[in-house]
């Protein structure tokens, strides 16, 4: 093997422990072996994408974005929306999906909750079943974080459904006490990251169960098993909504993996499916639904909200920074003040004392000279008395 190889090897090797480190090298595996692709989801999400943020054979809308490591539904932020929908339809008679995801804050509650539905109608409106119309045939598994009706048995799974032509007024204030056809208590949030909550879904024979981990995949339980549920008559759809209120949640998706169930006979083919082109036009048309007028204005509204905020924010930071910088400034001007004061007190006290010294040497010198000059004075009185009688004489002398 020469270098270059065991090199592209090596990094080939890298890039499939690597495609997200939330993913298990099993999940990674049964990514690339078994899964039913139009219906899933695996990271890097964006693999496909040119610039734009889109995953083919997927939608999504409202507060919901993209990254290559997950789907984010709604960020932990209050009263927002999001979704995600798969545009193939699903029209398998067996099969089993397993979700890996975290619903995660720093805060020890959080709200409102997700829900992973399969329906035989793509909502074009939200509304309040974590962000879906309480209306709809199908099977939605609701993830409830948080405690309405304080019994204190939150978070919980609930599987909702409703066969065909069925309504049921499901009470989120109530968490759907008595109104789930199974349900679990299971605390699946902040998981430790990279570590994944994960639900693994089976649908076979009419029956649907529902079975849940908060540690990637390992330690599952079952968490409930509904019978006479009916998916197969016409096409269903996948998709994941989530919603946030007062209290909130990051709601992530990492992974959908759908395949189909073992010793079952598929009477079509369900690995094969038409070739997804970017550039096809049709099939962008297909595969993505246009955000309606109504999100389109939500999303300015929501986003002009945010800007302003951080607008706000910011200037009440500039604020507090110029106002600490004032009192910095002022503060230091003070100490220079009381510093040259103090440099002035000192030169005034050092003056005083050379003063003193100064008046002292002058005492002490008019003091010694006034000694001085007594002896001399004493001197000086002799000598004027014996110039005088000198004088005397010659006075007289003339007159002769
Ligand atoms: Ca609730
Ligand atoms: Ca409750």
């Amino acid at each position: 093997m020469s270098p270059n190889v065991v090199v592209v090897v090596a990094v080939f090797a890298a890039c499939l422990v690597a495609a997200s480190a939330y993913v298990t090298e099993e999940q990674e595996k049964r990514s690339k072996a078994r899964i039913i692709e139009h219906h899933s989801l695996h990271p890097p999400h964006l693999r496909h994408s040119l610039g734009a943020e889109d995953i083919p054979f997927w939608s999504y809308s409202g507060a919901a974005v993209v990254t290559d490591h997950y789907i984010r539904l709604t960020p932990d932020r209050q009263s927002t929306i999001g979704a995600i929908w798969n545009t193939e339809p699903l029209d398998l008679p067996a099969w089993e999906m397993i979700v890996g995801f975290r619903v995660h804050s720093k805060s020890g509650f959080g709200a409102d909750g997700m829900a992973l539905w399969i329906v035989d109608d793509i909502p074009t409106q939200r509304g309040g079943l974590f962000g879906h119309p309480h209306e709809f045939h199908g099977v939605g598994i609701v993830f409830d974080s948080y405690d309405n009706d304080r019994y204190r048995d939150n978070p919980a799974v609930h599987v909702l459904y409703n066969a065909k032509g069925e309504h049921k007024d499901y009470n989120t204030q109530s968490d759907f006490r008595g109104q789930s056809s199974g349900n679990c208590y299971f605390d699946y949030r902040n998981t430790p990251k990279p570590t994944l909550a994960s639900a693994r879904i089976r649908y076979q024979d009419n029956t649907l169960t529902v079975s849940i981990s908060k540690s990637a995949e390992k330690g599952e339980v079952l968490c409930a098993t509904v019978t006479g549920v009916e998916l197969n008559s016409g096409d269903y759809f996948i998709g994941f909504t989530a919603e946030t209120g007062g209290i909130s949640d990051h709601h992530d998706i990492h992974y959908l993996h759908l395949y189909p169930v073992s010793g079952v006979q598929y009477d079509h083919d369900v690995y094969e499916h038409q070739p997804f082109s970017h550039n096809n036009e049709d099939d962008q048309k297909t595969y993505w639904r246009a955000k309606t007028e109504e999100e389109e204005a939500q999303e300015a509204a929501a986003k002009l909200k945010e800007e302003e905020a951080n607008k706000a924010r910011r200037d009440e930071a500039r604020r507090a920074a110029e106002e600490a910088n004032t009192r910095e400034v002022e503060r230091r001007r003070v100490a220079a003040l009381e510093k040259e004061l103090d440099a002035m007190r000192k030169k005034a006290a050092d003056q005083e004392a050379s003063f003193a010294k100064i008046q002292e040497q002058r005492a002490r010198h008019q003091k010694e000279q006034s000694q001085a000059e007594e002896p001399e004075a004493e001197a000086a009185a002799e000598a004027e008395v014996e110039t005088d009688s000198n004088a005397e004489e010659p006075e007289e002398e003339p007159r002769q």
